[in-house]
């Protein structure tokens, strides 16, 4: 690889559709009998849906097979969807929230080069270098966003700082002193950056910054801008999930108008939500991918319940592969809180095992100095209101530690009189999101 090549590998950035077309076919045959021959859940999945794994004859024959859901990673748990003996899978991570079964995804040595190979491409295409300092600030552990940056950083040849999130004066004397040029966190995060830089006087022009690869949570244009005005960067989308692969799926070009999907790995669809028909490009509707050359854990059409369209249009960047529109919501109703993923309901299976609790709660969510807070407003009976028999402080504090031990993040507890959370005669209104006001 030299410094001065313009792409990572342009055989394949540029390729014809033609091209790539031809390779998806051809991985996806493999995909498919690979989780056929090795997998029970795919083999019956597979069975009971008709698909003979010897018969995909076009990219069309994609629509026969069965769409796989978090609920069958769920039911699954840990291993079940593994399609390699435990002993060639060389990494796990998860999907974050730990109440429930948590979605844990497997990675043998080559599926970890393919992550690599992957989000080093998208990181090189746009204009990262060996010589640049790569600042990963998303959390290492579990989550994929850490582990995914350093490795993609290292196999360009940067100097990977894994700092991870949090302590950020630190974060800014770290990117001062190292004159980091590159940052991966979330969006919300690196706006708190620029607030607590704003407050201890670190100015983003004295500093080597080029570049932010952000993702991991929804973000809007507004806060594109913001993050650029402040950080003076190029502000790239960055978007992934475990279950496909992690940080690598896509991500915008400098042209900033939609996400390159590497499309010689992963093949996505629109679908519409409540019909599971395929729709058209243009058409806005659930991303399913299914992924091409993983060996530990292939995903047959995983709906992602992220929304989106495809985009495939000529880009000024060069780039053939097909674009994505930044992911604008979900059609279930899991929240991003700092990056981690949450759903309502693993609030509601904490809340409801407490006594003298009342099963009327809201959870409140709202952005303050960019970032994420998160509260749960919850009815305590009559009879601890009234007779005052308990301290509603301390209450209060110890059923946050229970939400803490069993999801993972702090949530602040508000208690409230009985009867006076709005009743729904419908859907329980269980979530005020205020972060979709602003
Ligand atoms: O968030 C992977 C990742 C890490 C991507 C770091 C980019 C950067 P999960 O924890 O499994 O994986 O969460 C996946 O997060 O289905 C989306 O709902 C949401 N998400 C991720 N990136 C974006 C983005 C990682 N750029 C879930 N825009 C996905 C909108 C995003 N939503």
């Amino acid at each position: 690889m030299t410094a001065n090549k313009k792409f990572w590998d342009e055989n394949i950035s540029t390729a014809s559709k033609d091209k790539i077309k031809e390779i998806q076919l051809e991985r996806l045959r493999k995909t498919v009998k690979h989780c056929y021959k090795n997998n029970n859940f795919y083999k019956k999945r597979l069975g009971d849906a008709g698909v003979n794994p010897d018969k995909i004859n076009s990219l069309e024959d994609l629509k026969k097979i069965p769409f796989t859901t978090k609920d069958d990673l769920r039911d699954n748990y840990p291993f079940g969807l593994f399609c390699t003996p435990l002993s060639e899978v060389v990494r796990v991570h998860a999907s974050s929230g730990t109440t429930g079964n948590p979605t844990v995804v497997g990675y043998t040595k080559n599926d970890l080069d393919m992550w690599a190979e992957n989000l080093a491409r998208i990181m090189y295409d746009v204009g990262v270098r060996k010589d640049d300092i790569v600042q990963v600030s998303h959390g290492f552990g579990l989550f994929t966003g850490g582990f995914g940056f350093l490795s993609a950083a290292e196999k360009i040849g940067c100097m990977v700082i894994p700092i991870s999130g949090g302590v950020t004066e630190r974060q800014l004397k770290v990117m001062k002193d190292y004159k980091s040029t590159v940052i991966a966190c979330t969006p919300s995060y690196c706006l708190y950056m620029a607030e607590v830089a704003e407050n201890t006087g670190v100015k983003f022009e004295d500093l080597n910054l080029k570049f932010g690869f952000l993702g991991g949570e929804p973000w809007t244009d507004s806060m594109k801008d913001e993050i650029e005005k402040r950080l003076k960067i190029k502000a790239l989308n960055s978007y992934g999930l475990s279950e496909v692969l992690g940080p690598g799926v896509s991500c915008e070009c400098l042209e900033q108008n939609g996400l390159h999907i590497n499309e010689d790995h992963f093949i996505a669809e629109i679908i519409d939500p409540d019909t599971g028909k395929t729709l058209d490009i243009g058409e806005k509707g659930e991303l399913v991918f299914t992924s091409l050359t993983k060996e530990a854990f292939p995903v047959l059409r995983y709906r992602t319940k992220d929304i989106s369209y495809l985009i495939d249009e000529p880009c000024a960047c060069g780039k053939t592969f097909i674009k994505m529109a930044k992911p604008m919501g979900r059609s279930d109703d899991m929240l991003i809180i700092r990056g981690v993923n949450l759903f309502p309901s693993q609030i509601e299976e904490v809340l409801l095992k407490i006594k003298d609790l009342e099963p009327h709660y809201l959870i409140v969510v709202d952005r303050v100095n960019y970032m994420d807070t998160i509260e749960v407003w919850v009815e305590v009976s009559e009879k601890i209101f009234h007779e005052k028999i308990m301290d509603l402080e301390f209450f209060e504090k110890s059923i946050e530690e229970k939400l803490y031990s069993s999801i993972g993040i702090r949530i602040k507890v508000k208690l409230k009189e009985p009867k006076t959370i709005e009743r729904s005669e419908g859907k329980a209104k269980r979530v005020w999101d205020k972060r979709k006001e602003k």
